[in-house]
């Protein structure tokens, strides 16, 4: 069993990647939660819907989030209707929102919920949320505490940014198999998904973190900055607000004591020497995916590199 973290789009493509190059039922998902919205009373978990569409094959085209051709017809319905509706929700992504919704209000928790809906769209990796319960990032802004969305979709993550929290991290339990697969995991592997924005929620989850600390199989991490930025996303810009820059090196000294690899770009060569300082190894390739093909290639050499620091 091989456990990846992943947030939304950007750790989507490398999770499809490792899911093509493992057997299918090998590869356990563990997936940020913290993005989740109520939208017109429907419960919404972009994250855990974006790595679903993707591992099934049927996510939304460039964008990477909803369904591949769906079409807003709802959504300009309910947009006559007064509804603010610069969150995009698809036609046929909302049957997803409202099963989920559907199911969560008859008691089943929103672990059964993701692996029915996996099953259902044929995926045989295990997708697990990173807790049953609520959990909500939120960010300063100006005087003002925002919901995530309201900042990543209707603001263009383009306000300046003063502190983030994470409501309810610290009653949030892991969903049930989330620690027992972490310890009998291979390897572990945090994807390139945003540090702040999507892999500290999962990291913060009571006893994630422990666990992490504790197994003794590699741990591996690949790094979202290239070239001293982000790939995409406002993940460099929030990396000041941990007093870290926005390199290959801070993401490794953000989970320095978690990991014991980091998969750098071959751009930013001149970083191994302080992120081996910090006594992770490093492995140095093109870390950019611009196709499926290179999808696969980055999983297979970041399997590679985990499996040579056991
Ligand atoms: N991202 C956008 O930038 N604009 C949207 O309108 C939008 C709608 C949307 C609907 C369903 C869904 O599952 C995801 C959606 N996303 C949208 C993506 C999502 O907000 C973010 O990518 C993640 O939350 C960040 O990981």
């Amino acid at each position: 069993m091989i456990v990846a973290l992943c947030g939304g789009v950007g750790g989507a493509k490398l999770t499809f990647g490792l899911y093509r190059t493992l057997p299918p039922d090998t590869l356990c998902v563990v997936v940020n939660t913290a993005d989740d919205l109520a939208f017109c009373g429907l419960h919404i978990s972009p994250d855990l819907d974006t790595v679903t569409y993707t591992l099934a094959g049927v996510a939304g085209g460039e964008a990477g989030w909803g369904l591949e051709g769906d079409t807003h017809g709802a959504l300009d319905m309910l947009g006559r209707y007064g509804v603010p509706v610069w969150f995009r929700v698809g036609d046929r992504d909302l049957a997803t929102h409202l099963y989920r919704t559907d199911r969560l209000r008859r008691g089943d928790t929103l672990t059964a919920v993701t692996a029915s809906l996996a099953a259902a769209l044929g995926v045989r990796a295990r997708i697990l949320p990173m807790t049953d319960q609520r959990v909500a990032t939120r960010l300063l802004v100006g005087d003002d505490w925002i919901d995530f969305q309201e900042y990543f979709v209707h603001r263009l993550h383009s306000v300046p940014v003063e502190a983030i929290r994470y409501d309810g991290i610290e009653d949030a339990c892991p969903a049930p198999s989330v620690l027992p697969d972490i310890q009998r995991a291979e390897a572990v592997v945090i994807v390139n998904s945003n540090p702040l924005l999507s892999i500290m929620p999962i990291l913060s989850v009571n006893g994630v973190r422990d666990a992490l600390a504790a197994t003794g199989a590699p741990r591996v991490a690949v790094s979202p900055m290239v070239a001293s930025g982000a790939v995409s996303g406002p993940a460099g810009d929030l990396m000041r607000l941990v007093e870290l820059p926005p390199t290959a090196m801070g993401v490794a000294a953000l989970y320095a004591g978690l990991i014991d690899g980091m998969i750098i770009d071959a751009r930013d060569e001149e970083q191994i020497p302080a992120i081996r300082g910090l006594g992770v190894e490093v492995l140095c390739t093109d870390a950019l995916m611009r196709d499926e093909r290179d999808r696969v290639r980055l999983a297979t050499e970041v399997l590679r590199f985990a499996h040579s620091l056991r």
